[in-house]
């Protein structure tokens, strides 16, 4: 019986009690929550209302925006403002650290956020979600010193994400486990569904675009191709391929049956660093990942040691079971 399940706020306040979570955290995840239904909401009928096209406007990666980012990213802001303890946000669809509060002192936190994640999904009607993660600042900061919001992701207390699919569901970590929540419909409450989620040491299923191929550095095409040798290869047995073209909807595939997700640098994004971004997209999932027993990497090092150096920057992303992480890192250092 869905009622029988622990609510986000009964869960959230038992994290307070057991591992003396904040009562802002507790506040800032709620309102966090709230934005990710009526986001969901908007999402369903959209098409009723022209908001899956494009809204004409650039966001600061010259990528078109749709009109569900702006409203997402409107939402995120709109609640998360209503927190007293959020000193800055970062959000993918704003150039600039949007500061909110006069003064910020230590403990304060900050919000890194992508509001619509594989919004290039809207049109064809396939899940999308939101990625968020926070950051509690260890001393006092300047308003206004964007420098200060570059943590690195060992900073964050906490991660998440929310996917608007068949279910709209919520996957959170605060540093002790991962758990997972659907949206009841009718009650509208999250209920926990999967408490500490684990990912599977082993797999055998990969996520990568492979239409990059021909971009591809040489440890990756290794690593695919040992793959899709299938068992007479040096694997010794089949892989399976899933992309999705949703960060979201990946990860969350392989929190819960394993696998792999790769978005490496390669010869076509290499100026730019990778595609994915760092401190809302790349770090989120990779505390979720390791927070699940899996391994999150850049290829080479540890994604969560990165330190980042501008508040849009984008990282190679390796992400999953351990096994798996560990063979493509020992291709790139096979490389060197
Ligand atoms: P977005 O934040 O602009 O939606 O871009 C991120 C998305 C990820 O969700 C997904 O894994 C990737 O971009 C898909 O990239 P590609 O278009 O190369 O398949
Ligand atoms: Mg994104």
């Amino acid at each position: 019986m869905p009622y029988d399940r622990q609510t986000l706020r009964q869960f959230l306040l038992q994290q307070y009690r057991t591992h003396g979570v904040e009562k802002d955290l507790v506040f800032l995840l709620e309102d966090i929550a709230t934005a990710c239904r009526e986001i969901s909401f908007a999402i369903r009928n959209g098409a009723f209302f022209g908001q899956l096209g494009s809204a004409d406007t650039t966001n600061v990666q010259g990528e078109t925006q749709k009109e569900l980012d702006v409203f997402a990213n409107d939402q995120f802001v709109g609640h998360i403002r209503n927190c007293s303890r959020v000193a800055a946000l970062v959000s993918e669809e704003v150039e600039e650290v949007i500061w909110l509060k006069d003064t910020v002192a230590a403990g304060d936190y900050i919000v890194y956020f992508d509001p619509l994640d594989g919004s290039s999904n809207l049109d064809v009607n396939l899940s999308v979600g939101s990625i968020f993660s926070i950051v509690q600042l260890p001393e006092a900061v300047e308003v206004g010193d964007d420098k200060s919001v570059l943590r690195p992701g060992t900073e964050q207390i906490c991660a998440g994400y929310s996917i608007y699919g068949p279910a709209t569901t919520l996957v959170v970590t605060l540093g002790h486990g991962v758990h997972e929540f659907v949206n009841h419909l009718g009650t509208g409450e999250f209920r926990i569904v999967s408490g500490n989620m684990r990912v599977p040491e082993d797999s055998n299923e990969f996520s990568i675009n492979a239409s990059r191929y021909g971009d591809w550095d040489q440890p990756v095409r290794q690593y695919i191709e040992e793959c899709i040798a299938g068992e007479s290869g040096p694997r010794c047995k089949r892989f399976n391929m899933r992309w999705s073209g949703s960060m979201v909807v990946d990860i969350h595939r392989i929190l819960t049956r394993g696998g792999v997700f790769l978005y490496p640098v390669d010869q076509a994004n290499r100026g730019s660093g990778g595609k994915l971004r760092l401190m809302y997209e790349a770090n989120p999932m990779a505390l979720l990942i390791e927070q699940a027993g899996g391994a999150a990497s850049t290829g080479e090092a540890r994604i969560l040691d990165v330190v980042p150096t501008s508040i849009h920057e984008r990282a190679p992303v390796v992400l999953g079971s351990r096994t798996e992480v560990d063979r493509i890192e020992q291709h790139h250092r096979k490389e060197h």
